[in-house]
């Protein structure tokens, strides 16, 4: 192909097979890596980008794919929306960075000011912007530690948090996140989490409010409220397996918190901007965190990250005790404020319930016909069938991997996760049209079906 095709809307929506996937350009573009890049940076799927906008990604060798993914949940309000191009060009021909802390401007204190308004809870705010999600994640710790003068930290079983070496410390997944790459951080310490797909018909209950209760237990009798600055938890979980907790369970713990002077941080940087059909996810059951970390959607792939919260705690800090080269880069804030605006004039947040609706009727159909299908779960475009051994709950990875592979090789982006591997998870960015969730979605039956 000559001419990369451009970008953006504009792009066909369509799934087109020209070659094998991966083609030969994709074939010869991987030979390349595997002689340049480290093996530890792996690829879920060996096919390169030309191009990428509405629901699909278009390769070096002209296929089409329909995109299940969003670059892991980024590319919320599509690629290359063209208001956010037109933002970001401007802003790259005025500037391209000062750093915040030398001189300053107003696009940083713009994309503060919106975040303060548009997250839960109409307390008195501030925001802190970094680069990347685990960046955020480490810097609401040290916030929260400056706050309370306690140091110790909760995070659950099956929590991402990130790949630095506090964040990998909370990250509960071995493979391959952590294995080989100690020693980690210390006063960090791990909970119960509220799974109902594997809580079910044990001791253990699906009960939100009976979940926080063995959760705090284990707070309390580990670590104690007196030495814990923060409780930190993804409001549905990602990488760990889309883990949707039973109701109750997340107001349960933040009730605690509030009790006893610990932080609750929600970790939504999966989950937030419009992603489950809700602003973020905490909205859900009207929980009310203290501090708030976005990345990923809020800047439509530019990197930004941020933390988000009362303003007496984010206050905590000493003068320069915060902050970062890079952190609010312009361009990515020009990104971060046509992202916002977006999701609000396009109704993207309706727009994530209704592909919630659409692809979950599909899904528990398929379920109803087949009984590898354990669990539908998720919210908005946030998404996940468990894959198990037929009648119990036993974990099929193999099975979850086969078909991941046989999607790809229909032109279908899909995702994996979960601690035990059968998690297929579904990001499909909000600018796909109905026609390509329909297509892909029929194609997954297919691939299972042809898996069996
Ligand atoms: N918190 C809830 O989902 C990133 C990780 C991909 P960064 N998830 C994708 C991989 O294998 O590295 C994530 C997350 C939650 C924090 C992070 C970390 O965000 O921007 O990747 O640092």
């Amino acid at each position: 192909m000559p001419n990369p095709p451009t970008g953006g809307p504009s792009l066909p929506q369509e799934r087109r097979l020209l070659t094998a996937i991966p083609g030969p350009r994709s074939r010869d573009l991987q030979s390349r890596k595997t002689a340049a890049v480290p093996q530890g940076i792996g690829t879920i799927m060996p096919v390169y980008a030309a191009a990428a906008g509405g629901g699909v990604v278009v390769d070096v060798d002209g296929n089409s794919l329909i995109d299940f993914g969003s670059g892991i949940a980024v590319t919320t309000v599509g690629n290359s929306a063209p208001a956010l191009v037109t933002a970001v060009q401007d802003q790259l021909a005025a500037f391209t960075h000062t750093c915040f802390m030398v001189t300053p401007y107003d696009g940083y204190i713009r994309v503060a000011e919106a975040l303060n308004r548009i997250t839960p809870g109409d307390h008195a705010k501030r925001t802190a912007l970094f680069n990347s999600g685990a960046e955020a994640v480490e810097n609401a710790v040290k916030i929260a530690r400056a706050y309370t003068g306690k140091q110790a930290v909760v995070a659950f079983d099956h929590a991402y948090h990130g790949r630095t070496n506090l964040t990998m410390a909370m990250t509960a997944k071995n493979q391959p996140y952590k294995s080989g790459f100690g020693p980690f951080a210390g006063e960090v310490y791990r909970a119960p989490m509220s799974y109902p797909f594997r809580d079910q018909g044990t001791d253990r209950g699906t009960d939100g409010p009976a979940a926080a209760r063995r959760a705090i237990e284990v707070i309390e009798k580990q670590v104690g409220s007196e030495n814990l600055a923060a409780v930190v938890i993804e409001p549905i979980q990602g990488e760990g397996g889309f883990v949707v907790p039973a109701p109750g369970f997340l107001p349960a713990l933040a009730a605690w918190c509030r009790d006893h002077d610990v932080v609750f941080v929600a970790d939504e940087v999966q989950t937030g901007f419009a992603r489950t059909g809700d602003l973020f996810a905490c909205e859900h059951e009207g929980v009310v965190p203290d501090l708030i970390v976005t990345a990923k959607g809020i800047a439509g792939g530019l990197p930004l990250s941020a933390v988000t919260g009362r303003a007496e705690i984010m206050d905590a800090p000493h003068v320069g005790g915060l902050g970062g080269t890079y952190g609010g880069n312009p361009l990515a804030c020009a990104a971060a404020l046509a992202v916002i605006e977006l999701i609000e004039t396009d109704g993207l947040v309706a727009r994530a319930r209704a592909i919630g609706d659409l692809m979950t009727e599909h899904l528990r159909k398929t379920q109803a016909g087949d009984d590898r299908i354990g669990d539908v779960r998720g919210r908005g475009a946030m998404l996940a069938v468990e894959l198990v051994v037929p009648g119990t709950t036993a974990p099929d990875a193999d099975l979850t991997r086969r078909v991941a592979a046989a999607a790809h090789a229909q032109g279908l982006i899909v995702l994996t996760c979960g601690t035990f591997g059968n998690v297929l998870r579904f990001l499909p960015p909000l600018s796909i049209p109905d026609h390509l969730l329909v297509e892909g979605l029929d194609l997954l039956d297919t691939v299972l079906e042809e898996s069996r």
